[in-house]
């Protein structure tokens, strides 16, 4: 409670953004030289968006070499006992489309949730890495099946279903997608409500899971980022634990540089935070209450 009177203040002062500003936006110190060798230049779809080399996602069967645009990203929950885990990345781009599920399956991850449309005003943000409907992508090894896809009437998300089967070991994996399609890179959701509905849904989804949630939007920075501290702070104010925003943008960017792109989307995720505190959309849960 005391931490959200901090938070309104500091929204209504403008010093909250203003902490924000002048935080690193890269943790000085940290290399990332896989990610600027020749070898690798093509597989990031962004030049100023590279992966710390400490908390890079090494493939174990990449198709040319080890490297892909993804950190790990995890975040504990104090008081909680929790650790969210999370692979924050770019994008796939259509020569890294195999890398990108060969991760998914060293990862063991079942879950995938994608902040960004395909195509914004006319340019292409992310590749569809994924097969239409009841359609089959075959990546070397990995045989990937569309096995539902159903639109919200809002026509904001989508959730999908995915059925990766690995040739070799003859394993079957089920796959959850969810994409946010309503907001544009840059910026911040069309709706604050319907924002922290999908938070929610994330959350539901990821219930019991140890392994890591893959997180995407077009560099893995900004929208990643806003998605990732909103669901950070809604587990804090369950465990009754103070949230300090900015702490958790550190915490972020001591993983993957660059989370959260613009005083906006940092404003935008702390009034939400707020606001899922005072209307009681999270609230501190029984076994956390002293
Ligand atoms: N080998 C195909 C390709 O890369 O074009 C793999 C692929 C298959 C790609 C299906 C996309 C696919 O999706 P859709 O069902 O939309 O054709
Ligand atoms: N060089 C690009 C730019 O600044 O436009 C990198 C970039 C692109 C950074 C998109 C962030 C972006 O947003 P997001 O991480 O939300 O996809």
């Amino acid at each position: 409670a005391q931490s959200m009177l901090l938070l309104a203040d500091g929204l209504e002062s403008g010093a909250l953004v203003t902490q924000f500003e002048q935080l690193y936006r890269k943790k000085p110190g940290l290399a990332t030289n896989e990610a600027k060798k020749n070898d690798n230049a093509n597989k990031n779809r962004y030049r100023d968006i590279s992966p710390y080399d400490t908390t890079r996602v090494i493939l174990m069967s990449g198709t040319s070499g080890d490297y892909i645009n993804a950190n790990y990203v995890n975040m504990e929950i104090s008081g909680s006992g929790i650790i969210n885990r999370y692979i924050a990345t770019q994008g796939p781009l259509p020569n890294t489309v195999a890398d990108f599920w060969q991760m998914v399956v060293e990862a063991q991850s079942t879950l995938v949730v994608m902040v960004t449309p395909i195509l914004e005003r006319g340019r292409i943000k992310c590749h569809k890495y994924w097969p239409s409907l009841s359609h089959t992508m075959e990546l070397a090894h990995l045989h990937l099946t569309c096995t539902k896809e159903e639109e919200e009437p809002s026509g904001s998300l989508v959730f999908r279903e995915f059925r990766l089967t690995n040739l070799e070991t003859e394993e079957e994996r089920h796959i959850t997608h969810m994409q946010y399609l309503a907001w544009p890179d840059h910026g911040v959701p069309e709706d604050s409500a319907q924002f922290l509905d999908f938070t929610q849904r994330v959350r539901r989804a990821r219930t019991g899971m140890v392994e890591p949630t893959i997180v995407h939007c077009s560099a893995g920075i900004g929208r990643t980022g806003v998605l990732i501290l909103m669901e950070t702070a809604m587990c804090l104010i369950e465990a009754n634990e103070p949230v300090y925003p900015l702490d958790i943008v550190r915490t972020m960017r001591d993983q993957r540089a660059m989370m959260i792109q613009t005083p906006g989307q940092y404003r935008f995720v702390c009034e939400s935070v707020h606001r899922a505190y005072s209307e009681g959309i999270a609230k501190p849960l029984p076994e956390f209450q002293r």
